[in-house]
């Protein structure tokens, strides 16, 4: 396995509930150098352009409020196999099924309000990392 990059996002929720730091502490923690960061606020049109794969499923328009409802901290991050073991450190999308020590079985409240967000595959990590950073950024 390569060096390869992912994109993250810890939540609004995690954001207002002062996690961001442990968040941070766990991914460096995990072994991710983090090459960008910022702290931002989405628009309806960029959440629902993020999120544009899931317009048709029930849970879409809460989903939007949800992410546009505060401050919240884009990241890109590297480390070996970067985007499965993200995924890993981050646990399952309902914190319910997440394992123990994973962020969303410590930080999550239900399977919307799951404190941090993960790339699932490699065309959608570089997407979403031009989402959010221009190529001097990701340098
Ligand atoms: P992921 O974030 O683990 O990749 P996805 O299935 O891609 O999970 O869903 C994107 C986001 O949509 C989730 O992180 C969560 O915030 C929200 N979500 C997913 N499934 C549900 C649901 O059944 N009810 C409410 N919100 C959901
Ligand atoms: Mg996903």
């Amino acid at each position: 396995m390569s060096v390869e990059r992912t994109f993250s996002i810890i939540k609004p929720d995690a954001v207002a509930a002062g996690h961001a730091g442990a968040i941070l502490a766990a991914v460096e923690q995990a072994g991710f150098k983090v090459l960008a960061m910022r702290m931002t606020r989405l628009t309806q049109a960029q959440a629902q352009g993020f999120y544009a794969v899931h317009r048709e499923k029930p849970f879409f328009a809460g989903l939007v409020k949800f992410m546009t409802e505060g401050p919240l901290i884009v990241l890109a991050l590297e480390r070996e196999n970067a985007i499965a073991k993200w995924r890993e450190t981050m646990g399952a999308t309902n914190p319910a099924n997440a394992a123990e020590g994973t962020i969303r079985k410590r930080f999550a409240a239900n399977v919307e309000r799951n404190c941090v967000h993960g790339s699932d595959a490699p065309e959608t990590a570089e997407t979403e990392l031009r989402f959010f950073f221009s190529t001097s950024e990701l340098l």
